[in-house]
């Protein structure tokens, strides 16, 4: 992102949601908070590794300058190597109309595009100035979901302590449920890129099949396209936007 644009969105104060440049789509899902989030979806169509907020060394002496530099710069940077990677075999494969390698590479898309989104959360949640507890609407919610601070405290360093193998705690507000919930990732790729709002969805769980398909999973899918309700996902996809 060139500087200039940068303090233009720092200036606007643009740090979510949808951004309309003259080169299209500037990240829909893909920012938060910081404007260092907003990350540009340029004619490529690649995604970029955004700088930390603050220096490596920031975060001592909790996090140590050595473990920042090799999580941002080699994990991280890892991260968005393989989101592009995957996007780019995606297209290649669709345009060859060849999918012997659907699963790896949708499987690469969901591990590498999560942890690409993850991380940028992760930077943009510390601060060297942080710490304390958090005020306003935020605390007001907490305290109507788990009562107290510190009882959601206590609940999240629970789950977080309990995650099995690799993954991470996870304090998100669900957009249905219009709720604040603690949640584990176990890993982080399954199936999903985390912060996707889903448009359409077909339900390839056996009871939504079996008894007039049997095992012939694939004429199901085929089959439903028949019955889609466009207008519908359309409608999802505006409200997803806005
Ligand atoms: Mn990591």
């Amino acid at each position: 992102m060139s500087s200039n644009r940068r303090e233009f969105l720092k200036q606007a104060g643009i740090g979510g949601g949808v951004l309309l440049f003259g080169n299209g789509i500037v990240s829909a899902f893909e920012s938060r908070a910081g404007e260092n989030l907003v990350h540009e979806k340029g004619a490529e169509g690649t995604h970029q590794l955004p700088p930390l907020p603050y220096e490596y060394n920031a975060l001592e002496p909790v996090i140590d300058e050595q473990t920042m530099r090799l999580h941002h710069d080699k994990h991280h940077a890892g991260y968005v190597k393989g989101l592009n990677n995957a996007e780019a075999k995606l297209k290649e494969a669709r345009q060859a109309n060849d999918f012997v390698l659907i699963k790896h590479w949708e499987r690469e898309l969901a591990f590498h595009g999560s942890g690409h989104i993850l991380h940028n959360i992760f930077w943009e949640n510390l601060s060297p100035k942080g710490g304390g507890e958090p005020d306003g609407k935020l605390a007001k919610a907490i305290e109507a979901e788990f009562e107290s601070f510190d009882a959601f405290k206590a609940q999240m360093i629970a789950a977080t302590n309990a995650v099995e193998g690799s993954g991470w705690g996870v304090f998100a507000f669900h957009v249905p449920f219009k709720k604040i919930v603690i949640l584990q990732a176990e890993k982080h790729q399954d199936l999903t890129i985390w912060g996707a709002i889903p448009l359409l969805v077909i339900d390839v769980w056996e009871h939504a099949y079996y008894l007039k398909y049997q095992n012939r999973r694939a004429e199901f899918v085929t089959n439903i396209f028949d019955i889609i309700n466009w207008k519908e996902v359309a409608g999802r996809f505006d409200r997803a936007m806005s």
